[in-house]
C-alpha cells in the first residue's frame, strides 16, 4: 500500500457526471461504488475470436456476475475526471445469497463469484468489499428526529426480536462458520491470483441472530476467526466505524489498535453513532459517542495508509435522496479532521 490517508466519497452506485464533478468540487481523490448496477456477463454474447461482444440491453437475462470490460469503462471514466475508483463495495446480494445460506447452486454462484474477482483484478481496481449478511443491514426506523429536524436511521432490538426467519428456518452460527469456510477457501485463492484483497464489512447491527440467521462477524473474535480461516495478505477489512461502535466506543478502539496494528485495515465508514445495542441510533459525526480525534488518532499511529469514506448519513433540511449536503458535511468533516492530525504538531 504505502499511501497516504485520505478521504473518498462513498455510498455511490454509479457515477455520473454530477457525482464525479461532485467529489472533485469537495477536493477528494477518489470515489468507491457500493453495488454498482453493471450488467454483467448478461450484456455480452462470445465473439468469434474468443472476444466479448456487445449485445443489446434486455437481451440477456439477469447477472449473476461482472465482466472486465465493464468495469474498465467504469474505471476510465471515473479517471478521466481526475478521480481514482478506490473499491468496488458488495456485489449484488443475488450474486451469492446461495453461497451464504448453503443452499443448492452455490457451487455455481461461487464459481461466478471467482469469475468476478478475476474481472476486477483484470479492469486493475484493487479491493472488492463484502459482507456476510443475508439478512442484510436492520433498522427499525429511518426517520428518527435529531436535532434541527434532520432525520436519521435507529434500530431497537425490541421491535424485532421476534421477527420470523427470513428464509424458512434457522441458520446458527455453526451453519453461518461453515458457509463462510467453504465461501472464503474457494475465492481467496483467485484474490491472490487476480491481486485483489477482499475486504470484509462487519455485520451490522451487531447482535447474535436477525431474521432466523446468525450474525457471525459480530464483534472481535468473530472478525479474528474470519481472518486467520482466510488468512492472507489479500483478505483485509472494511471497518466500519459505526458498526463496530453499536457494541461501544471501547469495543471499536480495541478492534481499530489491533486490526490496524496488524495492517489489516484497508479503509474505513467514518461514522458516528449514539448508543449501543439493543438500542442506537445514527447522528451527525459530531454529536456521537466516537471521539473522532482519537480515532485519528489511532490511524495516525498504526499508520494506517487507506481512505476514510462517509457511511449512512443524517438526511438534511431540503436535502437529495442520496444526501448530497449531508455528505458534503460529513466529507469536509473528516477531510479537516485527516488534515489537523497529519499536518500539525500534537
Ligand atoms: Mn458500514
Amino acid at each position: 500500500m504505502n499511501e497516504k490517508m485520505r478521504v473518498a466519497i462513498g455510498s455511490l452506485r454509479g457515477a455520473t457526471e454530477e457525482d464525479l464533478l461532485f467529489a472533485k468540487q469537495l477536493g477528494v481523490e477518489g470515489i468507491v461504488l457500493n453495488t454498482p448496477p453493471f450488467r454483467g456477463e448478461a450484456s455480452f454474447g462470445s465473439g468469434a475470436l474468443g472476444g466479448t461482444y456487445w449485445v443489446p440491453e434486455g437481451a440477456g437475462g439477469s447477472a449473476s456476475r461482472w465482466d472486465t470490460f465493464e468495469l474498465v469503462q467504469e474505471r476510465r471514466r471515473i479517471e478521466d475526471y481526475g478521480l481514482r475508483l478506490e473499491a468496488l463495495e458488495n456485489v449484488p446480494i443475488w450474486f451469492y445469497d446461495k453461497a451464504m445460506l448453503g443452499l443448492p447452486g452455490r457451487d455455481e454462484q461461487i464459481e461466478n463469484y471467482r469469475e468476478t474477482i478475476r474481472a476486477v483484478g483484470r479492469a486493475g481496481i484493487p479491493i472488492l468489499g463484502y459482507h456476510w449478511m443475508p439478512t442484510r443491514v436492520w433498522r427499525t426506523s429511518k426517520t428518527t428526529e435529531i436535532r434541527g429536524q434532520a432525520r436519521c436511521s435507529s434500530f431497537d432490538l425490541a421491535l424485532v426480536a421476534d421477527a420470523p426467519p427470513m428464509f424458512g428456518r434457522e441458520y446458527s452460527d455453526d451453519d453461518m462458520w461453515a458457509n463462510y469456510r467453504y465461501f472464503i477457501e474457494a475465492v481467496l485463492p483467485v484474490a491472490e491470483e487476480a491481486g485483489v484483497r477482499l475486504a470484509l464489512h462487519p455485520d451490522d447491527p451487531p447482535v447474535p441472530s436477525l431474521g432466523g440467521v446468525a450474525r457471525i462477524f459480530r464483534n472481535i473474535e468473530g472478525v479474528r476467526r474470519a481472518l486467520e480461516i482466510g488468512d492472507s495478505p489479500n483478505h483485509t477489512l472494511d471497518f466500519c466505524m459505526g458498526t463496530w461502535s453499536e457494541s461501544g466506543v471501547d469495543a471499536m478502539m480495541t478492534a481499530l489498535r489491533e486490526f490496524g496494528e496488524r495492517g489489516k485495515i484497508d479503509f474505513i465508514h467514518f461514522r458516528n453513532i449514539k448508543g449501543t445495542v439493543p438500542k442506537f441510533r445514527e447522528c451527525f459525526l459530531d454529536e456521537g459517542d466516537v471521539d473522532l480525534v482519537a480515532v485519528l488518532r489511532e490511524l495516525v499511529r498504526v499508520k494506517f495508509d487507506g481512505f476514510l469514506i462517509d457511511d449512512h448519513v443524517p438526511r438534511m433540511v431540503n436535502d437529495s435522496v442520496w444526501g448530497h449536503r449531508s455528505r458534503a458535511y460529513a466529507t469536509g468533516y473528516i477531510a479537516g479532521l485527516i488534515r489537523a492530525v497529519t499536518e500539525t504538531e500534537l
